[in-house]
């Protein structure tokens, strides 16, 4: 919980020290509702929230409301806007199989590591799967977080076929009777073409080889890249049934709205965050204390 305050530092400055600006202001008059739209589009609340916001304020802030109404008006309608897209149950099925898929970069591997040392600490066992097999560095990085995590991990040499270590991985689960496998997958772009049939067909054979498994895909993206991740986002829930998101590097920028516009535009749930490099910086996502970390309370 500490980490994900400290993690939204950036965020908070932004809007915390702009939003005393304007409510300093006395009564909130068109100019400051002009003024409050900027610094929420700022924050990459995005457009609908940002005008969802400002309407509510309109209607709801009488004479009489002071700074401590605007903020608390300003929380609920963020709250409401996020919990529409509320987090699914894991599905049924064991092992449960988590298939990660993102662009390079923007955070898959170690989210993986850090996932897998959560779900351990939470007395879950756990399995993970070096499904992207184009580089071995990539292969080896995968096998570094493992050691970190205290984790099994299932690998062939480089260049397999992604779809046969995952299948190696879950059938590995299934013998050792383990909870859950994280699968790491591939992201380069300039291949975009062979990427998406690469995941739909480790996806396919997991779905259709491996019966009884729970079985959900998790997209990546780098709360950095702002609209670029809404782009990223198409091209992969257009080729996979994706579930769930994990918006990383949190800590690193000052943008941290974009969690809103961006599971509100594919309405698909934000489930992780992720706040730093180390094996502990990721958090669940709690939409309560997301909205009041990020306002400053
Ligand atoms: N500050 C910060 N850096 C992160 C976070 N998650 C990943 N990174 C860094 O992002 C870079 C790429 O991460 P990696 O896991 O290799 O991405 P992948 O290519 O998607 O597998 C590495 O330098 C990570 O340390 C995060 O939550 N915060
Ligand atoms: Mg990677």
């Amino acid at each position: 919980m500490q980490k994900l305050f400290q993690g939204l530092r950036r965020t908070k400055e932004r809007l915390f020290g702009s939003l005393q600006g304007i409510f300093s202001g006395g009564a909130l008059g068109a100019d400051a509702l002009e003024e409050l739209e900027g610094v929420l589009l700022s924050a990459d609340l995005g457009p609908e929230a940002a005008e969802r916001i400002i309407e509510r304020l309109r209607k709801q802030a009488g004479a009489a409301a002071g700074p401590g109404d605007y903020r608390r008006i300003i929380a609920e309608e963020l709250l409401s806007i996020i919990r529409e897209t509320p987090a699914p149950e894991p599905p049924k099925g064991r092992p449960r199989v988590i298939v990660v898929v993102g662009v390079n970069g923007v955070g898959k591997t170690s989210t993986i590591g850090k996932l897998a040392y959560l779900f351990k600490n939470e007395g879950h066992s756990v399995i993970l799967a070096a499904c992207d097999t184009f580089r071995a560095a990539a292969v080896e990085q995968l096998e570094l977080w493992a050691e970190r995590a205290g984790v099994p991990i299932v690998r062939q040499k480089s260049g397999a076929d992604p779809a046969a270590v995952a299948f190696d991985a879950v059938q590995s689960a299934k013998a050792k009777d383990a909870d859950i496998v994280i699968v790491d997958t591939a992201g380069r772009l300039h291949t975009k073409v062979n990427l998406m049939d690469e995941l739909k067909k480790i996806f396919n054979v997991l779905s259709t080889r491996m019966e009884g498994v729970g079985l959900e895909s998790w997209l990546v993206l780098d709360a950095n890249t702002g609209q670029n991740s809404l782009r990223q986002a198409e091209a992969f829930t257009a080729a996979l049934p994706v579930s769930g998101l994990v918006l990383t590097k949190l800590d690193s920028t000052a943008k941290g709205g974009a969690i809103v516009t961006i599971q509100r535009n594919l309405r698909v749930p934000v489930i992780y965050v992720g706040v730093g490099e180390g094996l502990s910086d990721i958090e669940r996502f709690d939409p309560e204390l997301f909205v009041s970390a990020m306002l400053g309370e």
